[in-house]
């Protein structure tokens, strides 16, 4: 969860999380390392073979992941995955308990651990409870086919605070609650709404995830990334650049943006030999067969469209498959003319929000998928929206940016970086944690544009 790393190091605080390894491997060593670095102590929970199975690549990676992305055809509803989610829900609040007293405050992330306030409660232990989806929330028609759904929805409302990325994925929650949870009374407009139940009231609110952005920004300017950022310019013959940044994830469009690039080239061979398109995929959760079939279908296109377009010292489309260091991606960032980011469906999508802080010249384009959470703040201020599924629609929008007006590309990202830069990761943090302390509703910083 990189995401919050800064926040944790700015403000103290136990992190207790999954390993990210199975039971038995020998983590201890790297973990004091780390915690004294980071200025934040950690607990790592400790899975089994079998829990990592039913448990994250099960309930969380075949059943959550797809459904809450409107993939319902992907899921794969096995009633064992749903013991497996229980019990490690019931393990990390075991280790939660241990290491918590009352007067903390316990913020759970994502949707891995929503049975976490459930759990404490039934334990006896009351706890002030945040959580906060990094995921969008699907609305009734979707997320009423989960054979779960009444047993999620109530334990969500265990937490005193629930926080979506965006006013959809709240408003989808309290349509949910109202069809599943008849006796919940809905008060309060604006950013934050109250819930109220039998015995208890709890908030739902909109709080849109950031980044570091003055941590992106310096960065990009210091001499070795600018340095890094001129040999990739350079070994790419000073052609413009187009980039694409994501996990290997069906989520993230990559096939349907890689036809856009063909269609790019199809219908405009103006632009063929003068733009070049860098695709990174990070690998992910490889052990999921959709993910494998995936992989392939994008080498499979990859290896399509450069058969179909290269020609002597022109590659169409560079695609590295691997993680890059910080600064490696950040150069990129800084190289790119263009960056492509078109997800079928996302909670917000922080590359886009990456790729303006980074670009510290203030002449790239961004293309936002209209499905990512980040169009609802980034439409208002220069993000180029695109439908990820109207390939010759996105093929015609790069098209135009490309003879766009460099005073336009450049008020543009002037304006984008100025929205990223005030609503940062750490306006994030504080605008939650107001919520969560807050007494009345609407007693919290707002986004400003
Ligand atoms: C989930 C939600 C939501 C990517 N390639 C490399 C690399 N990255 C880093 C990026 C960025 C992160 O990974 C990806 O974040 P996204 O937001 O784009 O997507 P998810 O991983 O799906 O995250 C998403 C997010 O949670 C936060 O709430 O925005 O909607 O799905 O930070 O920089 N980092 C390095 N090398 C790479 O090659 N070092």
């Amino acid at each position: 969860m990189t995401a919050l790393a800064p926040v944790l190091m700015n403000r103290g605080g136990l992190w207790i999380g999954w390993a990210g390894a199975a039971a038995g491997a020998d983590l201890k060593g790297l973990l004091t390392a780390f915690s004294k670095d980071a200025g934040y102590d950690l607990h790592p929970v400790f899975l089994s073979e079998e829990e990592i199975k039913g448990y994250y690549f099960g309930f969380s990676n075949e059943i959550i992941w797809p459904l809450f992305h409107d993939f319902q055809s992907r899921c794969n509803f096995m009633p064992q995955y749903w013991n497996a989610y229980l019990n490690v829900n019931l393990k990390f609040a075991e280790v939660t308990a241990r290491h918590s007293r009352d007067s903390d405050y316990i913020w759970v992330h994502d949707y891995h651990l929503m049975h976490l306030a459930f759990m404490l409660r039934n334990m006896g232990l009351e706890r002030n409870c945040g959580f906060f989806l990094h995921i969008p929330f699907p609305p009734p028609d979707i997320f009423l086919k989960l054979p779960w759904r009444d047993k999620i929805i109530r334990a969500l409302l265990e937490f005193d605070l629930v926080g979506f990325q965006t006013m959809r994925d709240r408003r989808n929650f309290v349509e949910c609650t109202e069809a599943l949870v008849p006796e919940a009374k809905l008060s309060g407009r604006g950013n934050i709404v109250a819930i109220s139940l039998k015995r208890r009231s709890i908030r739902a609110g909109c709080f849109p995830i950031s980044i570091d952005f003055n941590s992106f920004a310096a960065l990009a300017s210091s001499p070795e990334v600018v340095k890094a950022a001129e040999e990739i310019q350079e070994a790419l013959r000073y052609r413009k650049i187009i980039l694409g940044v994501d996990r290997m994830d069906y989520s993230k469009g990559i096939p349907q943006r890689l036809q856009a690039i063909r269609q790019l080239f199809v219908k405009y061979p103006d632009l063929q030999e003068k733009v070049t398109f860098v695709q990174i995929a990070v690998p992910s959760r490889e052990e999921i067969p959709e993910y494998f079939a995936l992989k392939n279908e994008i080498e499979q296109l990859v290896g399509e469209i450069n058969g179909q377009f290269t020609r002597p010292g022109w590659i169409p489309i560079h695609y590295q498959y691997r993680n890059l260091p910080r600064r490696e991606l950040i150069a990129y960032y800084r190289a790119a003319d263009m960056a492509l980011v078109t997800p079928l469906r996302d909670g917000m999508n922080l590359v886009a929000k990456e790729y303006c802080a980074a670009n510290v010249t203030e002449s790239g384009v961004l293309f936002l998928s209209e499905f990512a959470g980040a169009a609802a703040q980034l439409q208002k201020v220069g993000a180029i929206l695109v439908n990820p599924y109207d390939t010759e629609g996105t093929a015609k929008a790069i098209h135009r940016a490309f003879y766009m007006d460099t005073r336009e590309r450049h008020s543009r990202m002037v304006k984008l970086r100025d929205s990223v830069r005030r609503n940062n990761i750490y306006w994030w943090v504080d605008s939650f944690l107001q919520a969560a302390f807050s007494r009345h509703l609407d007693d919290f910083p707002q986004e400003t544009v």
